[in-house]
């Protein structure tokens, strides 16, 4: 979607600070942080909200919690992590291409 701001990242138009990259996802550091590791983990295919997804969708969403698996190893906070899925205005979407919220804090 050329007017999507995450598209622009995939497409490497706009350059996020990226964590993990793979053939269907890419995360990148979160440009306004919630927590101490604050990761948005996103598709590589444009789906707007969590209500369009389809049955094909399932690999996919397997993909992007492996990726928060591997995301929360790299930024040290596998043993204190949060995954969101904010869907719709009234859930806190402001972004509407799908994406996973990763928020993380270090071990003591
Ligand atoms: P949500 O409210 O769930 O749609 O979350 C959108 C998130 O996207 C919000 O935490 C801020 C982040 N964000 C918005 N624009 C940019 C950007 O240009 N770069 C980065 N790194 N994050 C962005």
């Amino acid at each position: 979607m050329s007017d999507c701001i995450f598209c622009k990242m995939i497409d490497g138009e706009i350059k996020p600070d990226i964590v993990l990259e793979t053939d269907s996802v890419l995360a990148f550091h979160d440009s306004n942080p919630q927590a101490p590791t604050h990761v948005l983990i996103i598709p590589k295919q444009h789906i707007p909200t969590m209500n369009d997804l389809e049955p094909e969708d399932v690999r996919l969403m397997g993909d992007l919690s492996l990726a928060a698996r591997k995301v929360a190893e790299r930024e040290g906070v596998s043993g204190n992590f949060r995954t969101t899925i904010n869907c719709g205005r009234d859930g806190g979407q402001l972004v509407f291409h799908l994406h996973m919220h990763l928020l993380g804090w270090p071990s003591d």
